[in-house]
């Protein structure tokens, strides 16, 4: 049993239906999904702008490498396709492994560079820790402490001031 936090993105083409398509790929493993963000692109301006959300997921059957490999069947059913030369460029989706916990709630670390746990670079991350935040407020990153207390510091409060809620989207279909 392991339970993991999953960072979904889109920048290119039916960013909300790539979205969409990601819980609906991730089936009944979902428990939680945020709300959508508008998102300025990090770490490489030259691109469209993102949307990201956030979703829980929960299986009993699942180890921790297992949420790699959904991760990547999500992004293969949307096309993704892999530009080597542009390591933070723009996807049809991208589906982040965040934080993995045990069936104890205990965080399992891996320093696999295929699957580094917690992700390197979550703590820097507004577009991750906001939708994150809204689903499990009192969450922890693994070396980083409270989510709240780091969307709370300096360091994030430009990336914060710029995500914009979309709540004219949703990422659970209800058709
Ligand atoms: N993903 C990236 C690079 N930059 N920027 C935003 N706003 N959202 C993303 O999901 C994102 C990004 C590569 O994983
Ligand atoms: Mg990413
Ligand atoms: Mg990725």
């Amino acid at each position: 049993m392991t339970r993991a936090v999953l960072s979904l993105g889109s920048n290119l083409g039916d960013r909300e239906g790539h979205l969409r398509q990601a819980v609906r790929v991730l089936g009944r493993c979902v428990e939680r999904a945020s709300g959508i963000y508008e998102t300025p692109p990090w770490g490489d301006a030259d691109q469209p702008a993102y949307l990201n959300a956030v979703v829980l997921v929960s299986d009993p059957a699942a180890a921790p490498h297992d949420w790699l490999q959904r991760a990547r069947a999500v992004e293969t059913a949307a096309l993704r396709v892999r530009d080597p030369e542009r390591r933070f460029g723009p996807r049809t989706m991208d589906v982040d492994v965040i934080v993995v916990r045990d069936a104890d709630g205990r965080p399992v670390l891996s320093a696999d560079p295929e699957l580094t746990l917690p992700h390197p670079r979550a703590h820097l991350r507004a577009f991750v820790l906001r939708p994150w935040h809204d689903i499990e407020p009192a969450a922890e990153l693994p070396g980083h402490g409270p989510i709240a207390a780091l969307l709370a510091g300096p360091a994030l409060a430009a990336d914060l001031a710029a995500l914009s809620p979309r709540p004219d989207l949703a990422l659970e279909s209800t058709a």
